[in-house]
């Protein structure tokens, strides 16, 4: 099948900056999905270099006991919107992003299913996150009831300035904006698979993006209506969360979290298929149990709607031993996962290229998130350290370790993709290994003042409690986790100024991407190569090795 058009010669542009405003436009309005990936990866990514300063200045000031740099109430607007900012305008659109560039790629498509809908999507999430940092130009500041936005806290008589207005409003159009991308997620690999392209043979980043629209298709209404409400509240006169006039904060915390947990899959899902696309590339070895991975996915999906009162515990108005035994189930398949990866590494050719090490890196650091979530997931433990800093570190185990390295990881590994260059090996490496460093230096001792007691969102503790050297410690990890990224700058600018062509197939990928040019044509193929098995790039260079069961149809 050839779906190759010739596009129409344009005259030549003699003027050059006439060309560049042109480019600009051609950018701003394009429904491209590629260009639209890019800008969500780019637009994402700058968010995670400002919520990371915020996150700096956060670890500036609790360096040393003592208030040195910033007031209670700036401090309350830093952990706020750094919060925000990671989860909401990070690594959950940096994977939408990927999934824009890569879903119609992987199964073969033109594009995704509805291209003007996915312009959309992207400039209501870019709206959206400008609006949420309007607020620190607002009377009152920016945010500061935390990225949970708990009332009665946030209602107007604790919260009046137009900071919290700013957040609901900006975080409402992110989320419809998520929605749009769901569904368009799910219609395009349900409509536009390429033929031979069954379910049963979708790559796996493909089959998680899927379920990960599902998900969002199921949490992201429910948070969009608490929010809503808790605006109604605030500027409309209504007693949704009052508890005085026979409102329910409790409530609050429900829809939230109904989305609040879920959103730890939305965001970590994604990436869970960007590793399962890496390993077996670096190990040369096709994945192990591509269909017990998938079942996997598809519980985890499941049960993570089932667990989000593990957020109150202490509220005493849930069922514990009930949320409690539902959270401890997810292990299960996650420990599937594990096994997956691992058997996948044995005995393979590994080769330790940077989006490898990443991967590796990640495996480390989210055994370390899981466990610890194991761990709160026992209420009698929970009731302990809930609010304290073993939490705070739980968590950013799971995405600032877990997450955040696969999306360097998924940079590494696909940027000769998206631009048809290398990034540095070299510069990658050292990257990794200044994050991984830093990374576990701040955070291992935030488990330690965790246990000690020390509470989240503070700005200030005494000195004779045990939290000063870890403290320190966790504050010049962050030095050395930002001196990773900023090398990482360096090798984007530098690789970018000498130009380094990568081809078609860098690394001898197996998934339908790699068999297009780096970049993919604006059609993104020429040709379709057949589809025969999960690997068509592999059996593309190799069709001595093709499975000889490949050739028959699985039906989906
Ligand atoms: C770049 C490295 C990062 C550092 C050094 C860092 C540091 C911190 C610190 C010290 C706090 C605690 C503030 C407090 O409770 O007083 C915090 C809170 C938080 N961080 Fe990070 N963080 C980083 C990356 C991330 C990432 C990648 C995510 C998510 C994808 C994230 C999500 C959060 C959330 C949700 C909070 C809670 C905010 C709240 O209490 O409302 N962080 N971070
Ligand atoms: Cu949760």
């Amino acid at each position: 099948m050839s779906i190759t058009a010739e596009r129409p010669k344009v005259g030549a542009t003699p003027d050059p900056s006439h060309r560049r405003r042109g480019a600009i436009v051609e950018w701003l309005t394009t429904t491209d999905h590629k260009k639209l990936g890019v800008l969500y990866m780019c637009t994402a990514f700058f968010f995670f270099l400002v919520g990371g300063l915020l996150a700096l200045g956060i670890r500036l000031e609790l360096a040393e006991p003592g208030q040195q740099f910033f007031s209670s109430h700036t401090y309350a607007q830093m952990f706020t919107i750094h919060g925000t900012t990671m989860i909401f305008l990070f690594a959950a659109p940096f994977g939408l992003g990927l999934a824009n560039y890569l879903v119609p790629l992987q199964i073969g498509a033109p594009d995704m299913a509805f291209p003007r809908l996915n312009a959309l999507s992207y400039w209501l999430f870019a709206a959206g996150g400008l609006l949420i940092f309007l607020g620190f130009g607002a009377s009152g500041g920016a945010a500061g009831a935390g990225w949970t936005g708990y009332a009665p806290l946030s209602e107007v008589r604790w919260t009046p300035g137009a900071g919290i207005d700013l957040w609901i409003i900006g975080l409402t159009l992110t989320s419809i904006s998520g929605i749009l991308t769901g569904l368009n997620l799910v219609t395009t690999v349900a409509l536009l698979r390429a033929p031979g392209m069954t379910m049963w043979r979708l790559p796996v980043f493909t089959w998680d993006m899927l379920t990960t629209s599902v998900i969002i298709l199921m949490a992201f209404p429910p948070v969009a209506t608490a929010l809503s409400l808790l605006l109604i509240d605030r500027r409309l006169g209504g007693h949704v969360y009052d508890a005085a006039t026979g409102g329910d904060p409790i409530l609050y915390q429900h829809l939230f979290w109904f989305l609040g947990h879920p959103e730890v899959y939305i965001v970590i899902l994604p990436f869970f298929g960007v590793i399962t696309e890496i390993i077996p590339v670096f190990s040369r070895k096709p994945l192990f149990g591509y269909f017990g991975f998938i079942l996997a996915t598809l519980a985890i999906a499941a049960l993570s709607m089932t667990v989000w009162a593990h957020h109150m515990f202490t509220t005493g108005a849930v069922d514990n031993p009930f949320f409690s035994a539902m959270s401890m189930m997810i292990a299960v398949p996650t420990g599937v996962k594990f096994f997956n990866w691992i058997f996948t590494m044995w005995g393979g050719k590994i080769s330790f290229k940077t989006p490898m090490l990443f991967a590796m890196g990640f495996l480390f650091n989210f055994l370390i998130g899981g466990v610890t979530g194991v761990i709160l997931a026992s209420p009698s433990i929970d009731f302990h350290v809930q609010d304290t800093y073993f939490l705070v570190s739980h968590f950013h185990y799971v995405m600032m370790g877990g997450a955040a390295f696969l999306v360097f990881a998924a940079i590494y590994f696909w940027f000769p993709k998206f631009t048809g260059i290398k990034l540095r090996e070299s510069l990658g490496r050292l990257t990794f290994a200044l994050m991984f460093v830093g990374f576990n230096l701040t955070f291992w001792p935030q488990f330690v003042v965790g246990l000690r007691g020390m509470p989240r969102r503070i700005v200030d503790y005494p000195s004779s409690l045990g939290y000063d050297t870890p403290n320190l410690v966790s504050s010049i990890g962050s030095g050395v986790l930002a001196l990773g990224v900023l090398v990482f700058l360096i090798d984007l600018v530098v690789s970018l100024r000498r130009r380094v062509p990568a081809g078609g197939d860098p690394w001898g990928g197996y998934s339908l991407e790699w068999a297009t040019s780096s970049p993919p044509p604006e059609h993104n193929f020429d040709r379709v190569p057949p589809i025969r098995s999960v690997r068509p790039t592999f059996d593309l260079r190799h069709p001595e090795l093709a499975d000889p069961g490949a050739g028959k149809e699985v039906s989906p």
